[in-house]
């Protein structure tokens, strides 16, 4: 019998993280993100707390958690939890009124890029960025376009060839001032997997930022064990462009087929069907306007079943956007990655 690490995601109840539960527990706990809470979550690991509100009205944490021991640490002011395969870190701090958000986010990104590097992690694969007023303006230059910019000076300095090696993302506008970036790197690398519907956002044309987003739009990764797809925060956009501005029902169902395209695609390169029976998936569906919440679980409901998935209202780059879904996909079974 071989043990294998493995990592595991789900979303509990707040409840259940609590007080006792919580340090009587046995599991290796790599973080916990907590969204919309009142009160900080005390938790033997790191914590992100972010200001999104839940929507489908339970109090839902996402529990990051380990088959094998934790090793803990923190690097300047991002708290890690490692165990050996995986390194789980979480950055929150207060954006400054005086520093144009390029400049933080470069200087948060390159942080991640010391420890990750320090800490033998150096495979970044899944990033989730969260800020207030992602669709205002800082000195001329759009919020979200700054923050694109800094984090590209960032990989650019540290891998000139990084491009091949892009992170899964999300970007999500926050209620507040808070920053926070938390992220899972490990010690040998997944394999970026694009979109055959869209363009890569990497290439995007420079209407939408001056510097193109810097992000995969999955990240397979293979464990001798098991198999995961991260998916990157999932649009209504078609090529390069938003399809359906302003129609809830649409976005959602072109989200779908980017989806179902993607899930595809990945399916092929990893040799695995992560659309079969067997396959779980795990959805966050980040909703511009809350009163979308029933057509939206409506609709996912009908044509994905009861999948779990957590609501959040949150804010967008692109203003015409109204909807966001990313998911993670497991399959517990071994598979090899065939050229991509
Ligand atoms: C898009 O497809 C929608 O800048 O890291 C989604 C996920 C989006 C990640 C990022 C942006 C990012 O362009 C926006």
């Amino acid at each position: 019998m071989t043990s294998h690490t493995t990592v595991q995601t789900r979303y509990l109840p707040r409840a259940t993280l609590t007080g006792a539960a919580m340090t009587s527990s046995s599991e290796q706990l790599l973080a916990v993100i907590d969204y919309g809470a009142v009160e900080p979550l005390q938790a033997p690991c790191p914590v992100a707390s972010v200001a999104l509100t839940q929507l489908n009205g339970s109090s839902l944490c996402e529990v990051w958690s380990s088959t094998a021991p934790i090793e803990r640490g923190h690097y300047s002011r991002i708290e890690f939890a490692s165990n050996g395969e995986v390194l789980f870190g979480v950055y929150q701090g207060e954006e400054p009124t005086d520093v144009l958000l390029d400049r933080f986010t470069y200087d948060i990104y390159t942080q991640i890029t010391q420890l990750t590097t320090r800490e033998g992690y150096p495979h970044v694969l899944r990033m989730w960025n969260y800020f207030g007023d992602i669709d205002g303006e800082q000195a001329g230059i759009g919020r979200y376009q700054r923050f694109c910019m800094g984090r590209y000076q960032a990989f650019v300095e540290s891998e000139s060839e990084f491009e091949e090696y892009l992170p899964a993302a999300s970007v999500i506008g926050s209620a507040g001032s808070t920053v926070t970036v938390y992220f899972i790197a490990a010690r040998a690398p997944g394999t970026p997997v694009e979109n055959p519907r869209q363009v890569s956002a990497f290439r995007y044309p420079p209407q939408y930022s001056p510097q193109s987003p810097s992000f995969s739009r999955a990240m397979l990764k293979t464990w001798a064990a098991c198999a995961r797809l991260y998916v990157s925060g999932t649009a209504s956009i078609v090529g390069h462009a938003t399809m359906h501005a302003g129609d809830i029902r649409e976005q959602l169902s072109e989200i779908l087929q980017n989806l179902q395209a993607l899930l595809g695609h990945a399916s092929r390169i990893g040799q695995t069907d992560l659309t079969a029976g067997s396959a779980t998936a795990l959805l966050k569906v980040y909703l511009r306007h809350a009163t979308d919440f029933p057509v939206v679980q409506q609709g996912l409901a009908r044509i994905l079943g009861d999948v779990p998935a957590l609501y959040l209202q949150g804010e967008f780059c692109r203003r015409d956007l109204l909807l966001e879904i990313e998911g993670i996909y497991a399959r517990e079974q071994s598979v090899r990655v065939a050229a991509a």
